[in-house]
């Protein structure tokens, strides 16, 4: 928590960028900090005027040092949702986001932003981690069918009474679940037609499709504080699009995750056998990639891959340094993992710090 000192001064430094990037007068900015400053010494908070709102979450993406798709900072679509306050009106707005951002397969970013924290205070927020997860079903023998990274997300599900539609599958999608003011839990499923799922499919190895992959076409992320001016929210899922290492490099075959990546080089024709060589794990990989990019484009669901992301985030860095403006970036997570040293941004000299306004984790939780 912040000391109201420190709010003060986080308040003031954004009123002053806001200012500036809009073209502000002095007197105006004045006038705007006099008015805050009365109302933090009265009450200790502050309103942010939809504008400010606005700027200041296309801000945080901008400082995000994990995200390599920020030249499209400006770009992003704010819903001001504060106040929609009461859970059931918070998830009719997240099934309406979804559907704005998949539109017709273009995915346009989009943030909503729902009330703050006040004096210390909750508001109700979204506990899940994204808005679409599938289901990490514990199975009695030990082993787990679906998502590992979320075994705990689904136990939480079920003893709220979700079941799944049929029998547990390897991708049963999960409802999110928000936490009221009260502390109170409740679990929410988007309506069908507001997510959209892509099966795998590879251009020149059919027995892909017979594993029957897929994954869904946005990734909304829900766990995470939006930070501006000293002021916390708490509730504000964002997405933009996938890029397809996140898919076929990570989430389809990490151990912790799907660990499908010895089936996946079989249906390759590989021979994934422990002993000798190991390099059928990078053809396997590489090979996956073309797959997730072939179906999304033939879904025709915005997708980039890990070479055109890096070069747009050296764009993005270029234009930073010629605004003056130092870049925070976390060379861990910018840098793709996959041909890593073939992006631009492996050779990037990066430094990381953290900058406000900005994206944080709920539980102090680093990566
Ligand atoms: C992280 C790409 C849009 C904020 C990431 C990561 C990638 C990525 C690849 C690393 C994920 C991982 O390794 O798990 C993209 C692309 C976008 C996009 C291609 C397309 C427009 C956005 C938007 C925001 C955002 C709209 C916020 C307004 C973040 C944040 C993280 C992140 C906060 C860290 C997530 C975490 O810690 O789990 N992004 N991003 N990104 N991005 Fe972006
Ligand atoms: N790796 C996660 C998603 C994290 C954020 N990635 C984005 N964000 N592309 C996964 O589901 O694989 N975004 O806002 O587009």
């Amino acid at each position: 928590h912040l000391s109201s000192l420190e709010i003060r001064e986080e308040a003031r430094a954004f009123l002053q960028l806001h200012g500036e990037a809009t073209g502000g007068t002095r007197s105006a900015f004045a006038r705007r900090w006099a008015d805050v400053r009365r109302s933090l010494s009265r009450s200790g908070h502050y309103e942010h005027t939809p504008d400010e709102l606005a700027f200041g979450a296309r801000l945080a993406w901008r400082n995000h040092a994990r995200c390599i798709g920020r030249l499209f900072w400006e770009s992003l679509e704010v819903a001001d949702c504060r106040h929609a306050t009461e859970p059931e009106a918070m998830a009719a707005r997240i099934a309406d986001h979804m559907t704005e951002a998949l539109g017709d397969g273009r995915v346009r970013s989009i943030i909503s932003v729902f009330a703050p924290i006040e004096r210390q205070r909750f508001p109700a927020y979204v506990e899940s981690q994204q808005i679409t997860q599938y289901a990490g079903h514990a199975m009695a023998d030990g082993s787990v069918l679906g998502d590992r990274q979320n075994v705990e997300a689904t136990r939480i599900a079920r003893s709220l009474g979700w079941r799944p539609p049929g029998d547990p599958t390897r991708f049963d999608l999960l409802p999110f679940l928000i936490r009221d003011a009260a502390d109170r839990r409740a679990l929410f499923s988007l309506p069908t037609g507001s997510v959209r799922e892509i099966p795998i499919l590879h251009p020149a190895h059919a027995a892909l499709a017979e594993m029957a992959l897929r994954w869904y076409a946005v990734p909304c992320v829900s766990g995470m504080i939006l930070t501006i001016g000293g002021i916390d929210y708490p509730c504000a899922p964002f997405n933009g699009f996938y890029m397809c290492t996140e898919i076929a490099s990570r989430n389809l075959v990490d151990v912790k995750r799907y660990n499908l990546l010895p089936d996946i080089a079989r249906a390759f024709g590989l021979d994934p056998a422990p002993s000798g060589a190991r390099l059928w794990r990078d053809t396997a990989l590489t090979e996956l990639n073309r797959a997730v990019l072939h179906s999304f484009r033939q879904a025709g669901v915005t997708m980039v891959d890990h070479h055109a992301a890096s070069d747009q985030y050296m764009e993005f860095h270029r234009r930073e340094q010629a605004q003056g403006r130092r870049v925070a970036a976390d060379w861990r997570w910018i840098v793709p993992p996959q041909a890593s040293s073939q992006c631009e941004v492996f050779h990037l000299r990066m430094r990381n710090f953290h900058p406000v306004p900005n994206y944080y984790y709920h539980r102090g939780d680093d990566g």
